[in-house]
C-alpha cells in the first residue's frame, strides 16, 4: 500500500541446507527484502551463512519459474495449470500403455527440505507403481543407510556424533566449514567444533585436502582417496589387538563382536599404511585415543559415503563407536528422536533386505525401494519390455548432479515424454514436456521431517509461510497431489484435497488405534489452515513429545509450534538403545553377513599399489550442488571452478595456476583452469560438482554467465559401491595434462 509503512518482521527455518538455521526475515510491502539469523532461536543462535543471508535474492531471481511450462511444436510455452495437468495425463497414459515401469521418477536433494517432499512424494510413488525410482541418495548418503540397516534393522537410524558434548571427534571426509554439515543437523557446525576445542577436547579431520575444516582442527591426515575402510579396519584391528575394545554399557545390545575381530585380523595399520598413505603408528595412535577420550566420536560424509568402498566404510565408522563403547552415549554417536517421530516396543523387528528386485539391465540390487541413478541412463536406453519411456524429476538436476552427465543429457532428450516440478528452467529441467513450478520457499511452510532426525539436539520448528500464495501459483502439496492423484487414474482435473484429506485420515486412523478413541474425534481436534499443516499437527501430537490429542496437555502440537517461532528445545540426545534397534535379534548385529561377504573385495584392494591422478570432489560456502549459481551475490568473486593441483605435480605436468588443463577418465574429458595449491595431497587433483550451465536451453542467466565446467562429466556411471548401488564420485582415476600443448620447438 503506497504511503504506509508496511514492514514487518517474519521467522522462518532456512531451507538451503541441512543446518536448518533460523532466519529472521524483512518483509516490506509482501517482498523479503532483508535475511539475517534468528539471535533468538533455540538451535542457531543467530548464526546465518552467505546462502541464508541471500534468501532475498534468491526468492526475487527473475529467472524463477512462475507459472507452468508446455512444449508446443518444440517450445516450452507458459500454460494455466489445468493445461499442464491435462498434458501430464496425456502423456503419463500414452507412456504407461507399455507397463508401469516405463515411467521412472528421480528425486533429487531438495525434497528433503520442503513438507512437500516430505508428506507427498511417497504417496506419488506408490501410485505410480514403477520400479524405476531414482534418487540423489545414490549419489550421496545410500551407503550410510545400508549399513544403519543391517547393523539396527532400521537403515534410517543413523547416529549423528554428540557435537556439543563430545571430547574426540574424528571426521573423514566431511568440510562442514563449507557444507554447514550431513547427515549431522547442527546449526553453525564450526562454532560447535570451536566450542569442543575451547571446552579442552580436539577434533581430527582425514581428508585428502586440507580443507578449512582441516586446517581449523587439531590435526589433519591426510588420506589417499577411497581408502578410509583400510583406515578404519586398521583401528579396528588396533582396538582389539591392543585389548581396547571396551563396549561399555553396551555389552548385552551387541552380537558379533568375534566376527569382527576376525575379519580385522588382515588389516593390521603396518598393512594398510602403503596404500592408504597414513603412517601405521599413527594409526595405532588414534585407535588408543579414540579408546581412552572421556567420550568420543566418529563422523563420515561424503569422502566415505561416494567411494569404492563406501558401505564398507559406513559400517567401520560405527563398528568403532561401538567397540570404543560411544554408541549410544553422550559424547559419542547417538540416535536422535525428532518430534513427529514415535518410539516403539524393544523387541527383534523384521530387519532390512536389499536386492527385493533388480534393475533390469544390470541387475543392481533395489535398496530402499530404489534402484542406483548410476543405472538411469541404461534403463532409458535399453530396449524391451519395461524400458523407461517417461521421466519425472522433482527437485533434482542429474545432469549435472550424476555420474556420465552426458550420457544422461543425451538419454534424456530421448525419452517419449518428461515432467519437472522446479522452479528453474536447468541443464535437466530442459529437457521437460512440461515443467511444474513450486511457488518460492516464503509461500510455504517449513517444518523439517528428514533434517530434525538427524539433529545434534533434539528440537522442532515450524514456520508458516511468511508472504500469502501468488494467485497464479500451485502450493507443492498441490503439484504432488494432483500428479499423485492423475498417477492413481482419478483424472487430472481431480481436486487434491481428496488426497489431503486420505493421508490425514490414515495418520489418524493408526493414532486412534494407538490411543483408543476414535479417528472422527481426532480429527474435529486437528489444527492447522493447510493440509501440510494438518499432517503435521497429526504426526506432532501422536509423536514422542506430543500432547497425545489432549492426554497431555503440556505435550507438542501444531499450535504449540506457532506459539514458539523461534523453535522449542527438547533437550540433548538422550540413549535410544534397545528401542531403537529393528534387527531379527533385537541387538546391534555388529557383523551383518552382506558387509562381511564383501570384506573380500577390501582386501584385494590393500595389495594394489596406487597409481596415476584420482579426482575428487570439493564444496563451497557459496554453492548448493548445482542450483543456486544464479543467485548474484553467491557466485560474485574469483571463479570456484577450478582444477586444484598440487604443486609438485603441476611441476612434473608444466602446469600454472591459470593454465588450461585437460581432464580425462574413462568416460569423458573436459578442459578447466588449474589452481596450484598445496591443499591437495600430491596425486590427487580436486573439482568442485554442479557447474557446467552453458548448455543451450535453459534459463539461468546469471548461471550461464559464470558457467564452470561439470565434473560429472568425469565420473563413471559403471562404478558403484555394490552394496548400495552408490555411485564412485570421488577417487576417480584421470590423466591429467596441459590443454594446449606447447607447439613442438
Ligand atoms: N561429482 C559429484 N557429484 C555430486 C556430488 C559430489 O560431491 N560430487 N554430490 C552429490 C550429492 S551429495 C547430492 S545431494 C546430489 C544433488 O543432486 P540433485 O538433487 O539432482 O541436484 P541439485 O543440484 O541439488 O538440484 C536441485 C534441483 O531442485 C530444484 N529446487 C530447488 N528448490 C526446490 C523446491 O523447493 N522444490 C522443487 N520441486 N525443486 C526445487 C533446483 O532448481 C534444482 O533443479 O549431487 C550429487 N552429485
Ligand atoms: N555450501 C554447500 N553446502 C552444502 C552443499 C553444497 O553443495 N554447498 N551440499 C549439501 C549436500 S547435498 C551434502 S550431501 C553435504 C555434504 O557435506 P560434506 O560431506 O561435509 O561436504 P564435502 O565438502 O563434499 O566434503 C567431503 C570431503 O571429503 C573429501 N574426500 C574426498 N574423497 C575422500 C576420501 O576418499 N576419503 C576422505 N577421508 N575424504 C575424502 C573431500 O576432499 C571433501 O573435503 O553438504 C551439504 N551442504
Ligand atoms: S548454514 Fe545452511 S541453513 Fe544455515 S543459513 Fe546457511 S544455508 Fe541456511
Ligand atoms: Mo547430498
Amino acid at each position: 500500500m503506497p504511503g504506509t509503512n508496511a514492514t514487518r518482521t517474519a521467522h522462518r527455518t532456512c531451507p538451503l541446507c541441512e543446518a536448518t538455521c533460523g532466519l529472521t526475515l524483512t518483509i516490506t510491502d509482501n517482498r523479503v527484502t532483508h535475511a539475517r539469523g534468528d539471535r533468538e532461536h533455540v538451535f542457531s543462535h543467530g548464526f546465518v551463512c552467505p546462502k541464508g543471508a541471500a534468501f532475498p535474492q534468491l526468492l526475487a531471481d527473475p529467472d524463477r519459474l512462475r507459472r507452468p511450462l508446455l512444449r508446443i511444436d518444440g517450445t516450452l510455452r507458459e500454460v494455466g495449470w489445468d493445461e499442464a495437468f491435462a498434458a501430464v495425463e496425456a502423456g503419463l497414459t500414452a507412456v504407461r500403455a507399455n507397463g508401469r515401469d516405463a515411467v521412472a521418477v528421480y528425486l533429487g536433494n531438495p525434497n528433503v527440505h520442503t513438507m512437500a517432499g516430505g508428506l507427498y512424494v511417497g504417496p506419488l510413488v506408490r501410485a505410480l507403481g514403477t520400479r524405476n525410482v531414482f534418487s540423489a541418495s545414490t549419489v550421496d548418503q545410500m551407503p550410510k543407510h545400508v549399513s544403519s540397516g543391517h547393523l539396527y534393522g532400521d537403515p534410517n537410524a543413523i547416529p549423528v556424533p554428540d557435537l556439543d558434548r563430545t571430547d574426540l571427534l574424528v571426521l573423514l571426509g566431511a568440510n562442514p566449514w563449507e557444507s554447514n554439515g550431513s547427515l549431522c543437523t547442527a546449526p553453525d557446525f564450526p562454532g560447535r567444533l570451536r566450542a569442543l576445542q575451547a571446552r579442552g577436547g580436539r577434533f581430527l579431520v582425514v581428508d585428502p585436502r586440507r580443507t578449512r575444516t582441516a586446517a581449523a582442527a587439531d590435526e589433519h591426515l591426510p588420506i589417499r582417496p577411497g581408502t578410509d575402510a583400510l583406515l578404519l579396519f586398521a583401528v579396528v584391528h588396533t582396538l582389539f589387538d591392543e585389548d581396547l575394545v571396551r563396549l561399555g554399557g553396551l555389552r548385552e545390545h551387541v552380537t558379533g563382536l568375534d566376527d569382527v575381530r576376525k575379519l580385522a585380523a588382515a588389516f593390521a595399520p603396518e598393512r594398510v599404511t602403503d596404500r592408504c598413505a597414513v603412517p601405521a603408528p599413527r594409526i595405532r595412535q588414534l585407535a588408543r585415543e579414540l579408546a581412552t577420550a572421556p567420550t568420543a566420536a566418529v563422523y563420515g560424509r561424503i569422502g566415505t559415503c561416494t567411494v569404492e568402498f563406501g558401505t564398507l566404510t559406513s559400517w567401520l565408522v560405527d563398528v568403532v563407536n561401538v567397540l570404543t563403547g560411544n554408541l549410544d552415549r553422550p559424547g559419542g554417536a547417538m540416535f536422535p528422536l525428532a518430534a513427529h517421530q514415535r518410539t516403539r516396543a524393544a523387541g527383534p523387528g523384521p530387519g532390512f533386505r536389499t536386492g527385493r528386485w533388480v534393475s533390469r539391465v544390470r541387475g543392481l540390487p533395489e535398496v530402499k525401494g530404489e534402484l542406483p541413478v548410476a543405472t538411469l541412463a541404461d534403463e532409458i536406453e535399453t530396449p524391451g519390455e519395461g524400458q523407461v519411456r517417461a521421466l519425472i524429476t522433482i527437485a533434482g538436476n542429474p545432469v549435472l548432479s550424476t555420474a556420465n552427465s552426458r550420457r544422461l543429457d543425451a538419454a534424456l532428450a530421448s525419452l517419449d515424454f518428461m515432467v519437472s516440478v522446479d522452479p528453474y528452467l536447468n541443464e535437466t529441467t530442459r529437457h521437460a514436456d512440461v515443467v511444474l513450478p513450486p511457488p518460492g520457499p516464503a509461500h510455504s511452510g517449513h517444518y523439517d521431517f528428514a533434517l530434525l532426525t538427524l539433529a545434534v539436539r533434539n528440537v522442532a520448528t515450524y514456520s508458516p509461510p511468511v508472504l500469502p500464495p501468488d494467485p497464479d501459483a500451485l502450493d507443492e502439496c498441490d503439484i504432488l497431489a494432483r500428479l499423485t492423484l492423475t498417477a492413481a487414474g482419478q483424472g487430472a482435473d481431480a481436486d487434491p484435497a481428496v488426497l489431503h484429506e486420505q493421508l490425514l485420515a490414515r495418520l489418524l486412523t493408526e493414532a486412534a488405534e494407538g490411543l483408543g478413541r476414535s479417528a472422527a474425534d481426532l480429527r474435529a481436534l486437528i489444527a492447522g489452515e493447510r493440509p501440510a499443516e494438518r499432517l503435521l499437527d497429526a504426526r506432532l501430537r501422536f509423536g514422542a513429545y506430543g500432547d497425545q490429542f489432549g492426554q497431555r496437555p503440556d505435550g507438542l502440537s501444531l499450535i504449540r509450534l506457532l506459539d514458539h517461532p523461534h523453535g522449542v528445545d527438547l533437550g540433548p540426545l538422550r540413549p535410544r538403545l534397545p528401542e531403537v534397534l529393528r534387527t531379527p535379534t533385537g541387538t546391534v548385529e555388529l557383523c551383518p553377513p552382506p558387509i562381511a561377504a564383501d570384506v573380500a573385495r577390501l582386501r584385494a584392494a590393500r595389495d594394489v599399489p596406487p597409481e596415476g591422478f584420482v579426482l575428487v570432489g570439493r564444496r563451497h560456502l557459496r554453492s548448493n550442488n548445482s542450483w543456486m549459481h544464479n543467485v548474484p551475490a553467491l557466485v560474485k568473486g574469483r571463479d570456484r571452478c577450478t582444477l586444484q593441483v598440487h604443486p609438485d605435480d603441476a611441476t612434473t605436468l608444466g602446469l600454472a595456476t591459470g593454465d588450461d588443463a585437460r581432464v580425462s577418465s574413462r568416460v569423458g574429458s573436459l578442459v578447466v583452469a588449474v589452481e596450484v595449491t598445496a591443499d591437495t595431497m600430491p596425486g590427487v587433483v580436486s573439482l568442485p560438482h554442479g557447474w557446467g550451465h552453458d548448455v543451450p536451453g535453459t534459463r539461468q542467466s546469471v548461471a550461464r554467465a559464470h558457467a564452470g565446467v561439470n565434473s560429472n562429466v568425469l565420473t563413471d556411471e559403471t562404478a558403484v559401491d555394490p552394496l548400495s548401488g552408490n555411485t564412485v564420485l570421488n577417487g576417480i582415476p584421470v590423466r591429467v595434462e596441459p590443454a594446449a600443448p606447447a607447439a613442438p620447438a
